[in-house]
């Protein structure tokens, strides 16, 4: 019989590429989606039929265990998160008890159900933050640079901590920026991607960013996946950076996307005020070398394939609300 798996944050960018993975794999998935009066579940209405979804909150432990107990997985990935960097200042307590403690509500319920389920734990690049060295690599010290850094790093160790306590298969993915055309729009690949193509299309005449010099490692989010579920089949439980090993500055990235619609960008991008963080994380770019040795994992999708194909799928999209 095929493998159950439960997904945390199955409505989420990540999550719904893993189902997908895990759908062709031959797994039962079973999707945790919290209780909300309306349903938009854009990203996995596609998969409407193939994967089971349950209610159950990172807040409220007595979900999480029910889900576990009811379902007797045999992985858990937690991909559940307060995930936006800017929204962690504006709600801080809120981020830690989502994207901190909600790790632990979720090890504390496989712990009781049944030790032998493996988890994974969605950590991040962010973690990093003022960074130590350059690449950053499983070893590199942490200085994270935001409430959502500070709680990623809770979660990182907490999950550590479970493993060296009571012998859990609980893993780490330390994943650096994955984008895809199912980003979320606040996010600044995506937020560049939908404004090329609504400048493109005559919808909007300036697209207005932040820090345009920041640095990011970023890869496609499909690639992205197939690293977690790779983690969880080894014969023991290890922590890994998944990255291209590649950095580009937001400034490239919005150009190559211009490049895409044949524009050349600064006469569009407005540089506001209102879209620079108290603390910025300046530069990001991973080692993946003991992904690629350990689990043969590498990315497909180059930096530049990944830009073409956002900007395109953003054209696509914003074309069918143009009426001709
Ligand atoms: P995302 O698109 O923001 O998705 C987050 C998911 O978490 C959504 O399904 C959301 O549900 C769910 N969620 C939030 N609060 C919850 C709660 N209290 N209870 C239950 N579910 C809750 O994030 P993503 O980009 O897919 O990232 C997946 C994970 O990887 C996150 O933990 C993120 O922090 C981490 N990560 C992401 C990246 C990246 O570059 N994408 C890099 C490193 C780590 P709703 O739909 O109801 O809001
Ligand atoms: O910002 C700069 C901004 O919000 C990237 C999350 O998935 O990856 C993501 O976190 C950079 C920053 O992602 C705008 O200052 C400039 O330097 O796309 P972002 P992030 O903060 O790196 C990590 C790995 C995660 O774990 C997180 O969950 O772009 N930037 N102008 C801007 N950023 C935004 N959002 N909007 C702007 O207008």
């Amino acid at each position: 019989m095929g493998k159950t798996a439960v997904i945390t944050g199955i409505t989420g960018q990540d999550g719904s590429y893993l189902a997908e993975l895990l759908l062709d794999k031959g797994y039962r998935v079973v999707g945790v989606t919290r209780r909300t009066s309306t349903q938009v579940n854009e990203r996995i209405n596609h998969l409407e039929g193939k994967l089971e979804l349950v209610s159950a909150d990172l807040l409220d432990q007595s979900s999480l265990t029910t889900v576990i107990r009811d379902t007797r997985p045999d992985e858990v990935y937690n991909l559940a998160a307060q995930s936006f960097v800017p929204a962690s200042w504006a709600q801080p307590v809120l981020t830690g008890e989502f994207t901190a403690l909600g790790v632990t509500r979720v090890l504390e319920a496989i712990r009781s159900v049944d030790p032998g389920i493996r988890m994974y734990q969605a950590s991040s690049s962010e973690m990093f933050g003022l960074v130590r060295e350059v690449p950053q690599r499983e070893s590199t010290p942490f200085h994270p640079r935001s409430p959502y850094g500070v709680a990623k790093v809770y979660g990182h160790w907490i999950t550590v901590n479970y493993r060296e306590s009571y012998d859990l298969f609980a893993v780490s993915g330390i994943l650096f920026n994955h984008e895809s055309e199912r980003r979320g729009l606040e996010f600044v690949t995506r937020k560049i991607t939908d404004g090329v193509a609504r400048i493109k299309l005559g919808l909007a005449a300036e697209l207005r960013l932040g820090n345009l010099d920041a640095q990011r490692d970023w890869g496609f989010a499909g690639d992205y996946v197939r690293a977690m579920w790779l983690m969880l089949q080894q014969p023991a439980p290890q922590d890994y950076v998944i990255a291209t090993g590649r950095t580009h500055a937001v400034r490239d990235f919005v150009r190559l996307a211009f490049e895409c619609v044949d524009l050349r960008w600064e006469p569009y991008v407005v540089v506001d005020p209102r879209f620079v963080r108290p603390a910025e994380v300046d530069l990001l770019i991973g080692d993946p070398a003991k992904a690629k040795a350990q689990l043969g994992w590498e990315p497909e999708t180059t930096f530049e394939q990944l830009v073409e194909r956002m900007v395109r799928a953003d054209l696509e999209r914003l074309s069918r609300t143009v009426t001709v």
